[in-house]
């Protein structure tokens, strides 16, 4: 029998991916994608969708026992630039909704939950290249100490309650199907949509800042990676390191540049340029490889290359 797996902010960035691949593998029917709104009409027109908001608990619990869930991805949460914005309403959606699925695995009503954690964990103390699974993290941004927050409790819930709560800490995410959405290193996808529409991109970051970056299809392994592994070989219940590759605004400007010649980049830093001086360069991601396998397979020349070979396509 196929298992039924519930994904709260399905219509996001990586909800969005996540539910068409697990969809995939586990039957349409099995995948049960929810959101506080309604998403891209294939996601919509694929399988079953709830609307459904990710902080109210009696909600969640009414559509796990309909539909008998046995596992949640939490893919709901406000991003680092926009929770700089409002502090409040991002702590309360990232928490709540993290205490929510807990709550859930602690009642025994689910078996397993994934929840995102980020880069954003780490602050200005911590080692800046090859940043170690454990080391200082003391996060200076509202999104980073609720996901530090989060990585703690996801670990009390696994020691206290034996909850089975698997996360990774997200780099930034590049994929063309859905935009990001409040996120500091957003600019590394817009700057793909206006390459091949202006052949021009003014970057809120400056030229030199480095920052740790996946590509779409990779992130969706590394997740559903650790989610089919055997629990004895998950030794981090806080939350992964990953690493695929680094680079900064010029980098993937001169990437862009071998596709299309004439593209140029201006900077213009805003305040997010605050919150990325405040991240890693790098990630040591040893353990991943170790307990799970992990293993990315895009670098930035890839993901170049499938950035604007699949955008192209859409126009
Ligand atoms: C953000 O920029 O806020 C996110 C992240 C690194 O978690 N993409």
């Amino acid at each position: 029998m196929q298992k039924s797996i519930l994904i709260l902010g399905a219509c996001g960035q990586i909800g969005t991916e996540l539910t068409m691949v697990l969809r995939d593998k586990y039957g349409a029917d099995n995948v049960i994608a929810s959101d506080i709104r309604e998403g891209s009409v294939n996601l919509m027109q694929s399988g079953p969708f709830e609307l459904l908001d990710a902080t109210d608990y009696g909600a969640i619990e009414d559509v796990v026992m309909h539909y008998e869930i046995e596992e949640i991805y939490l893919m709901a949460a406000m991003l680092s630039a926009t929770a700089e914005k409002f502090p409040m309403r991002a702590w309360n959606l990232n928490m709540t909704s993290l205490f929510n699925v807990l709550n859930l695995g602690k009642e025994r009503k689910i078996d397993k939950i994934f929840w995102p954690s980020s880069i954003a964990v780490f602050g200005p103390n911590s080692p800046k290249v090859d940043t170690p699974q454990h080391t200082i993290m003391e996060p200076t941004t509202v999104y980073g100490i609720s996901k530090q927050s989060g990585e703690r409790w996801c670990e009390y819930y696994h020691k206290k309650y034996g909850v089975d709560v698997r996360s990774v800490r997200y780099p930034g995410l590049i994929s063309w199907k859905t935009l990001p959405g409040g996120g500091t290193t957003d600019y590394a996808v817009e700057i793909f949509h206006q390459a091949l529409e202006e052949e021009k991109y003014n970057c809120f970051l400056n030229a030199d800042t480095k920052l740790p970056m996946m590509f779409m299809d990779d992130a969706i392994r590394a997740t559903i990676g650790l989610m089919q592994s055997d629990p004895n070989a998950i030794t981090v219940r806080s939350s992964y390191n990953l690493r695929a590759m680094s680079f900064s605004p010029e980098e993937i400007a001169a990437s862009i540049k071998t596709h299309i010649p004439d593209f140029k980049i201006s900077y213009d830093p805003d305040f997010r340029q605050h919150i990325a001086d405040s991240w890693p360069n790098s990630i040591d991601d040893s353990q991943a490889r170790k307990d799970w396998g992990w293993k990315p397979e895009f670098d930035l020349e890839s993901t170049t290359r499938e950035m604007l070979r699949n955008l192209r396509g859409q126009n």
